[in-house]
């Protein structure tokens, strides 16, 4: 029988206390924000191990437990893979199953970071104007109890705690896709804040700090394949390791109003303007992955490597960087845009990456706007095309009716799903007009754009008679 993780760290390296909670203790944060962690402390030390925090389920706290909090963070390079054993965690908290606990963990005078990621949805705001959906099921609920349900709910009564026992506040540090992910959360926790105690929410805006980040790794979700060739690697069983590409890149707005750790030498970034590094990232990676996630899916390929190896997709790809998104962006400083679409080709096309098309479809309500839409409705406003973009709009559209091209039915996971699959009908016009009265997805500029509704038609149109192959070979 293979040796456990936890074996092999009998002999632990010395815990630091832990000077992070991090929410939302997925397998991005595991292998993105972790490895720089482990890194910067590697370098200069310093406090800063983390209590992670689930906000669902007790899944990887129970795999993770009997090893100690160790796992593998293995890199998949296509030329072989690399283990490496992280011992970051200090903790793993469920907190539906014991919200006060993590209350405590991110009121404790050792913490100064609370960062998160818990994916777009998770910070219960419209996409579409960056606002508080005071309406969302979690955030009701965290109106009328002190024991919050989400993210926003957890960060604003987290504050109130160290408020009230004199306490500074901690950085709020936002790991997720989103454009000025510093903003966004700095706003639903204040408009949250502000209904809930208005003193608090001057005291959060006084002294807080909400620095944006651009953070990037393409991370597949693991497979129980994974874990027997981790096992077969390492010689270790490890129930909950976590399998990244080569690539990081982790581009930090220097505002805390706390301690941080000392990131020098590891390759993060720390700069005055997270904006355009965002804007690059957004659109250029997250844009063309969901256009290729979409039509890629429809077209019969399982992973982003299948889909590259298709030229008609690459060609695609590359017509959406020059001609759709790179015309919209301002280069962040000592960057050529061409020569980061040319690495976007090659790391998209690494084989040793099993990335799905249909992980990287979910949520696409969550995410068009700001990988898509923002880049179509400044390409409209100065008068350059979008057929690529919008194309891949309308494979949106056909994935979340719930059927594929050959009328399979198709697993469709987004918060919108029930609606939008009502939205679909027999003639593509009416079905974009229906698309196009969704206010928290699409900005009034493009509801109210006839030449956009066109495109979209026509994109749709030809999908349905032609399929997804066809209609990318023609971009
Ligand atoms: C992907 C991202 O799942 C998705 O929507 O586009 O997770 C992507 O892999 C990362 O942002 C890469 O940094």
């Amino acid at each position: 029988m293979e040796a456990g993780l936890h074996d092999r760290l009998n002999h632990p390296p010395a815990a630091t206390p832990a000077g992070i909670v991090h929410l939302g203790l997925g397998a991005f944060f595991r292998a993105h924000v972790a490895s720089y962690l482990a890194d910067a402390m590697a370098r200069h030390g310093g406090d800063w191990g983390v209590i992670g925090v689930s906000l669902q389920s007790p899944g990887t706290r129970d795999r993770l437990r009997p090893q100690g909090w160790a796992y593998t963070a293995v890199e998949l390079a296509p030329d072989g893979e690399k283990p490496q054993i992280m011992t970051l965690l200090r903790d793993v908290l469920v907190a539906p199953e014991n919200p006060q606990a993590v209350l405590d963990a991110m009121a404790a005078e050792t913490v100064s970071i609370v960062s998160l990621t818990v994916t777009e949805k998770g910070y219960c705001h419209e996409p579409a104007t960056g606002r508080l959906d005071p309406a969302h099921p979690d955030i009701a609920h965290d109106l009328e109890h002190d024991l919050p349900k989400s993210a926003p709910g957890y960060l604003v009564r987290a504050l109130q705690l160290r408020h009230a026992r004199g306490l500074p506040p901690f950085t709020v540090l936002c790991c997720d896709n989103l454009p000025e992910n510093g903003r966004v959360v700095r706003a639903v926790v204040l408009e949250l804040a502000r209904l809930i105690d208005p003193a608090l929410a001057d005291w959060i805006g006084d002294n807080g700090a909400f620095p944006s980040t651009m953070v990037d790794r393409i991370v597949p979700a693991t497979t129980p394949d994974d874990l027997d060739r981790v096992a077969a690697l390492t010689g270790l069983r490890d129930e909950a390791p976590v399998m990244h590409e080569p690539f990081r890149q982790w581009v930090i707005e220097d505002h805390f109003c706390g301690p941080r750790p000392d990131f020098s030498g590891t390759g993060a970034q720390l700069v005055a303007d997270v904006t355009p590094f965002e804007h690059m990232k957004l659109r250029m990676l997250n844009g063309t992955h969901s256009a290729l996630a979409y039509l890629g899916y429809l077209a019969g390929h399982q992973t982003i490597a299948d889909v590259m190896t298709d030229p008609a997709f690459v060609a695609y790809a590359r017509h959406l960087w020059q001609a759709e998104i790179i015309p919209t962006l301002t280069p962040p400083e000592n960057t050529d845009l061409g020569a980061y679409a040319d690495a976007l080709a090659a790391r998209y096309a690494n084989p040793a990456i099993r990335h799905q098309t249909w992980q990287i479809a979910m949520d696409g309500s969550q995410k068009l706007p700001q990988r898509i839409l923002a880049t179509i409705a400044d390409n409209r406003a100065a008068g350059r095309d979008i057929s690529g973009q919008a194309l891949a709009v309308a494979a949106w559209m056909r994935y979340t009716s719930g059927r594929d091209e050959t009328g399979a039915p198709i697993d469709v996971k987004d918060p919108l799903a029930p609606r939008l699959a009502a939205l679909w009908h027999e003639d593509p016009r009416d079905t974009v007009t229906a698309f196009l009265a969704l206010s928290e997805v699409f900005p009034e500029t493009l509801r109210n754009d006839a030449g956009f509704a066109d495109a979209l038609t026509q994109a749709l149109s030809g999908l349905v008679a032609q399929g997804a192959r066809a209609m990318v070979a023609d971009v």
